[in-house]
């Protein structure tokens, strides 16, 4: 258990009862703790996911490339629960080493390759079908700063602020006055940024709004940790703006049901192996 007068020990011990909301699937170690084979279906992309913000991003892209008439984006989603640890199963942890959602296994080709880190799926997704990335160079430069810079802000927001603030089973103020910190220097980045640009690349939506939409656009949303009034997200406009912009197409809000398994009944496709999936609910 942590608290402010903690004195490290010389030889850090893994301690698996330490109270935290993820205590029972947070470990030390990396590999498999079961042997479990991801099932596989009808379409050339098979995705093993939930629909958190990482997941998110990128069924929101698949719903995009459909939308946009790119028909061989068809794809299956399957549900990974991470609470139950499914992350750990072999035929996962084959997929994606890390035992962290959203992994992608693209069977469009000769042989499956798989695709994990969620930037990388955009990415080999957005090449892939020459879309949503920007063919001018320095807009497709742009987007790549940016989807690069959500890879490595949005844990500071989540692993850090969405932690210490909502689930660490003790209050700790130097972690939430450190982190909410750098959170709100975070928005303020993207807000002078879209100030001055309609997308995050200029002129053109890409890959980097969808990485940082269903992070930083939930945030100011009020939908995730709960945080919108201490963090006064009402100052962002700019990012209010673009998020709204976003929020309100319909592939945003298709590819946001797809994997939910919680909240409003009518809001989740626990699984999608059909565009019919998502009309049904
Ligand atoms: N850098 C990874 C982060 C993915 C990640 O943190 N996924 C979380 C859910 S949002 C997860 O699978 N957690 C399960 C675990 O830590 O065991 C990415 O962008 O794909």
């Amino acid at each position: 258990m942590s608290d402010e007068t903690y004195s490290p020990p010389e030889i850090w011990t893994w301690d698996a009862d330490n109270g935290g909301k993820f205590a029972s699937i947070n470990r030390p170690v990396a590999g498999a703790t079961h042997e479990r084979e991801l099932p596989v279906g009808e379409h050339p992309f098979q995705l093993y996911s939930l629909a958190t913000p990482n997941g998110v991003k990128v069924t929101i892209l698949f719903e995009e490339l459909l939308a946009a008439g790119h028909t061989g984006a068809e794809y299956d989603a399957w549900l990974i629960d991470i609470s139950s640890g499914d992350q750990f199963g072999s035929g996962f942890v084959a997929a994606n080493p890390n035992s962290k959602i959203p992994v992608l296994v693209d069977r469009s080709g000769d042989e499956p390759r798989r695709v994990f880190e969620s930037g990388a799926i955009l990415l080999h997704l957005a090449q892939k079908f020459g879309a949503f990335l920007p063919e001018d160079p320095r807009e497709r430069t742009e987007a790549l700063c940016w989807l690069f810079w959500q890879v490595g802000s949005a844990p500071y927001l989540g692993g850090g602020f969405g932690h210490f603030y909502a689930y660490a089973p003790t209050k700790i103020r130097y972690a939430i006055d450190r982190f909410a910190m750098e959170t709100k220097r975070q928005l303020d980045v993207l807000d002078r940024h879209l100030a001055e640009n309609e997308f995050m690349a200029g002129s053109s939506y890409s890959i980097a709004d969808m990485a940082i939409l269903p992070w930083y656009g939930a945030l100011v949303l009020g939908k995730v940790y709960d945080a919108a009034t201490f963090l006064s997200v009402h100052e962002y406009e700019h990012v209010q703006r673009w998020t709204k912009q976003l929020w309100a197409r319909e592939a945003v809000a298709r590819g946001r049901r797809v994997n939910r398994a919680w909240g409003d009944p009518a809001g989740q496709v626990r699984e999608r192996h059909a565009a019919s999936d998502l009309d049904r609910s």
